[in-house]
Parts: C-alpha cells; structure tokens; sequence
C-alpha cells in the first residue's frame, strides 16, 4: 500500500472496547466544525459535538481538540466527520483485540533463536535454526558453554538478560492476573497442547535465562557477538558468540522472573516451578553476598552491541527479594527488601524495576512495612495520571520522548492496571494509553505492525530487512526526541518531541522493535480484554 496521508482526525485505529474510554484528537481543518461519529452501516450520526478552537500543544506543535464519544457502546464500524475532514475507520467491538493480542505473543515465537522456525508456522520468515554453536566466556576465552534458545532481542539478534527477564515477567504477571484471557490458538509449535501458548512461549525464554546463570548464582549480562550483524537473517550471523560477564543487574531481574515462574508453573509443571525457585533463591543469595554497584555493565572496546547500562541497582535487589518474598512468605526476603528501598522511582522497564518490586510486594500475603512502599508507588501512579490529562491525546509523556517512548507509555498503562487493587481504578488512563499507542497519537501512526489504516511497513528489524516483508504483531519504539540515529538527525531535525518518528529501516532509534516493547502491551492488552468481559 502506498503512503497514507496523515488525517486531522487521529483514532484509535484497531478500535475500542465498548466499555472503554473512547477519544479521537482533532486538528487543523476539523477544529471548529461539527465532528460527527458516523455509523457506516446505517450512515446515520450516531453522536455529534461542536469542536473548539483548539488547545495548543508543545509537544506535536499543533492546536488540538478532544472529541469523546465514550457513551457509544452499540458495537460496529464508524468513522468520524468533521467538515472536510474523514478519520480512518473503525470499530467498537467486544472482539477488537482479539487478534492483536495473538499477534502479540506471535511476535516473541518469530524472535526464537536455536531453533528452526518452520513455514508452517513462521510463513515467509522461516528460517533454519540460528545461534546454536557454543559462546565463548569473555573473561576466559578457553571456556565455552551451551547458552543457545531464548528469543532475538529487538531488531538485534543479541540476547540480554535484563531485557529479557523484564519481557518474560510482563507476560508471566498478564498470565498471573488474567488467566482467561490467554489461549492456546496462537499459531505456535506448541498450540493445541492444553498449556495457554503463552506459558510456552514465556518458558522458551526462561529456558534460556536459566542457561546463562552461573553456578554461584550470579547471571550472565549477555550473549551477542562483537558487533551488531549487517541486515541478514538469524542463520546467517555466524560471528563468534560471546558471553559477557556477570552484573547485578542481570542476576537480580533473573531472580525477579524466576520467583514469577515459580508461581506461575506451580499447577502445571510443579517440577520447573520448582527448579525456578531454586534459581531464584541462587541469585538473590548471590546478589546478598555483593556490595551494590554504581558503576553496572559496561561495555569493554571490543564489543559494541547493546549495553542495557544501569548505573544503579538497587532496584533489581528490591524486585528480587519482594517477588521472593510474594512467591515463598519468608520473612528473611522482607528483610532484605527493606533494607534495599529504590531511590531511583518505582517504574517498569528494562533499567528500572522499582514497579515490579513495589507490586510484588503490595500484593504479596504478611507484608508488613508498606505505608511508604505504598506513598511512593502513589507517587508513580499520580504523575502518569497528570501528565496523561495535559494534552488531547492523553499521552502519559510530555515534554520530550526517550528512546522506546512506546515502551513508556505501554508501561504506564500495565503499571496502573497491575496497581488497580493497591491503588484505585484509573481504566481511563490505561484506555488512553492504548488509544495512542493504536493512532491517536501525533504521528497518525498504529504503531503496531500489521494492524491499523496507518502501520509502520520498514522497521529496524533484520528479519523484515532480509525478506522485504514486516512480520506482523510488533510494536515499534516510536517518537524519540533524542533523535539518536543519523536518518532521523537528517530528516527531522527541529521536529516538535510528539513527532520525532519515522518508518524507515534506518531509524533504529525510532522504528526497531523489542521483545520488552510488546510485553507491555500483550498486559496492557489482556487487562483490557478482561475488565471488559468481566
Ligand atoms: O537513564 C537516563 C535518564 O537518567 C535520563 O533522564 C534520560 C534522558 O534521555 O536518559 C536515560 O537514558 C536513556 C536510556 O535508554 C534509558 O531509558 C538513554 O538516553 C537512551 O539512549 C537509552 O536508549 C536505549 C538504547 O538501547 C541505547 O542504549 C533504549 O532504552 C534501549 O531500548 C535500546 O536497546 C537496544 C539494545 O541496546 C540493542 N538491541 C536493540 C534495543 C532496542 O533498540
Ligand atoms: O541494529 C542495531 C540496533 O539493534 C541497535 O538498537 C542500535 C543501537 O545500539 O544499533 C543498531 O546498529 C547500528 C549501529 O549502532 C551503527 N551502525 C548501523 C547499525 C544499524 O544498521
Ligand atoms: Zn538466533
């Protein structure tokens, strides 16, 4: 498909649930009209409202008006009209994330390295099994081990511990908190087998995970080769794997992920669940015998893949030690915790876990030291609620958008769902954060592959690279102000924070993908699914 115009009637371009909050964002030519929501079935004005003049805002640089319309529920399909200007169509269904969340999950299964991926199941992107030969331990060049599996990091095929562990635990806690919502038709090698494809898909990578734990507990950082590979497929990057050295970082989301699974695949694999378990308590006690590092992984001269830097890991020793705490009740893990609060926030991501910590242990049985935990966590939740009313799209960043912007907004929504028991119901602010990350967003984007009128069709993503296809079901990172590739440097230059995107192969600082960047949204996602049919 050719290159869509951007319309001045941004929507959420998958559609709404019927009880969700539902807006669209007006600008230019359609401020100051009569927007009206049309049926297209019927063709009949369903709802009407007189925009206004527009609100300024400095993020995208344009003027812009809310259209709500949150009181439609009757399900079908729509489009919006106001003047000359038409919004793409869309629908309000029950059923409208039903294949999104699919495809989502499908994503990881397409990222599965040590594996042939076969036609049956991966379509174009088949591919014989990658990475499969020993990786050599960077500090002891004359050791090599079998670390093989896991998924492909991002558009990368590097596989990192922190960020890998963080995407495995998103969709452990989805599986954890709503269980209904996940089935077993994925389209995956293990579809059919009775287990949600969804714990089959998570336990590939926590197979992985389990291989790069050292025997004192501590946990490998990475597995990558010197340098980032030219745009081939999996198979045909045959550098040297190396593995480098253990961090903080690595060990203590390790611990974190692990304690998850431990309860997770207590009642269907009580022999893993348990195997987890014992990982986990291997790590933290590892993790209670060094001092914090306010250094953390750095990469040496001659390797330049992707560093997941972190300078403080305080927060990786409170996720581990509270989801220990969550997953056995002993006291000894309260203990530690405590002594190791975040001083560095209580979000999600791949550098800072604070969020999974604080929920894990706000929703953990005996807790008894949580007034501050709470108080902080409060604090969290408070600022994505403001910053998401200050602007028509109900973005929850303002200001500027960091690298993986959509990994930001993608947690907020799962953070706030996941702290809906602690900390009160904020579904419309989850619902907003969907809402832009499926088009009602500055960039007129769906920035999910393969769905939306207006999708990214040339990710950073070597595999899409190679075969001249995009492989469905990927969110890409979206708007970064740091403009931190040289296309972007070139092409947008002076561009308004909101607008700092591009689909272009070459952008990997705005259009790659990531295995912790859908993780996010499969929660997101599944919460929406399930408050909806509840
Ligand atoms: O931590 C600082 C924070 O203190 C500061 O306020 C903020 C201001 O911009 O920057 C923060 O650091 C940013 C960091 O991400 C954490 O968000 C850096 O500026 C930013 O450059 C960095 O980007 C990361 C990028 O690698 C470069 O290191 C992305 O988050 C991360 O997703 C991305 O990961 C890459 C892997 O290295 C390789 N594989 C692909 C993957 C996705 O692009
Ligand atoms: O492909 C790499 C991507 O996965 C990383 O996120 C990104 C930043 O570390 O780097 C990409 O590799 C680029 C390298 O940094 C510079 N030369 C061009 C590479 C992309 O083709
Ligand atoms: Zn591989």
């Amino acid at each position: 498909s050719g290159q869509l115009e951007i319309p001045d009637i941004a929507v959420n371009q998958i559609g709404y649930l019927p009880s969700a909050l539902k807006t669209a964002t007006i600008k230019g030519t359609g401020l100051k009209q009569k927007a009206k929501l049309i049926n297209e079935t019927t063709g009949k004005t369903v709802y009407d409202a007189k925009i206004g003049g527009g609100k300024d805002n400095p993020d995208s640089g344009e003027k812009e008006e809310i259209f709500d319309f949150s009181h439609i529920k009757d399900e079908g399909t729509y489009h919006i009209e106001a003047g000359d200007v038409v919004s793409p169509s869309f629908k309000i269904s029950k059923t409208v994330y039903d294949d999104a969340i699919k495809s989502t999950i499908k994503m990881l299964y397409y990222q599965r390295c040590g594996q042939e991926l076969t036609t049956d199941f991966a379509e174009d992107f088949a591919h014989p099994s990658c990475h499969n030969e020993k990786a050599v331990l960077y500090e002891e060049p004359s050791k090599k081990f079998d670390v093989s599996g896991g998924w492909h990091d991002a558009g990368d095929y590097g596989r990192y511990t922190v960020a890998g562990a963080t995407a495995a635990a998103d969709i452990l806690l989805a599986y954890e908190k709503y269980p209904k919502v996940f089935g077993d038709d994925v389209g995956i090698p293990e579809s059919g087998n009775n287990i949600p494809d969804v714990l089959d898909e998570a336990k590939y990578e926590l197979d992985w995970l389990l291989k790069m734990q050292r025997f004192d507990g501590g946990v490998y950082h990475k597995v990558t080769g010197h340098n980032f590979p030219s745009e081939v497929m999996p198979q045909d990057e045959t550098d040297e794997l190396i593995i480098m050295p253990v961090s903080t970082t690595a060990t203590g989301d390790f611990a974190g992920v692990m304690a998850i699974a431990a309860r997770v695949y207590a009642k269907t694999d009580k022999a893993y669940a348990d195997k987890c378990l014992t990982s986990a308590k291997k790590a933290a006690d590892y993790l209670s015998k060094t001092n914090p590092d306010t250094t953390g992984y750095k990469n040496p001269d001659d390797v330049s893949t992707g560093e997941y830097e972190d300078n403080c890991d305080i927060d990786e020793r409170f996720w581990a030690y509270a989801e220990l705490f969550k997953t056995t009740g002993e006291k000894e893990y309260e203990d530690s915790m405590l002594k190791v609060l975040p001083t560095n926030g209580y979000s999600l991501g791949w550098q800072g876990v604070g969020g999974y910590g604080s929920y894990a242990y706000l929703s953990s049985k005996g807790a008894t030291s949580t007034s501050n935990i709470k108080a902080e966590a409060k604090k969290m939740a408070d600022k994505i609620i403001d910053n998401s009313k200050m602007y028509s799209y109900g973005s929850s960043i303002i200001g500027s958008y960091p690298w993986g912007s959509n990994l930001t907004i993608a947690n907020n929504g799962e953070y706030l769902l996941m702290m809906k028991n602690i900390l009160g119901d904020n579904k419309e602010t989850v619902d907003k954060q969907l809402n832009y990350l499926f088009g009602n967003n500055a960039t007129g984007y769906c920035f999910l592959t393969g769905f939306g009128t207006l999708s990214p069709e040339h990710p950073h993503h070597r595999p899409s690279q190679a075969t001249g296809k995009t492989i469905p079901g990927m969110i890409v990172g979206g708007p970064n102000s740091g403009l931190d590739d040289p296309y972007v440097q070139n092409v947008l230059k002076d561009t308004p924070c909101a607008k700092c995107y591009a689909d272009n192969s070459q952008s990997y600082s705005t259009n790659e993908i990531a295995i912790y960047w859908n993780s996010p949204v499969i929660y997101l996602l599944a919460g929406e699914i399930s408050e909806e049919n509840k």
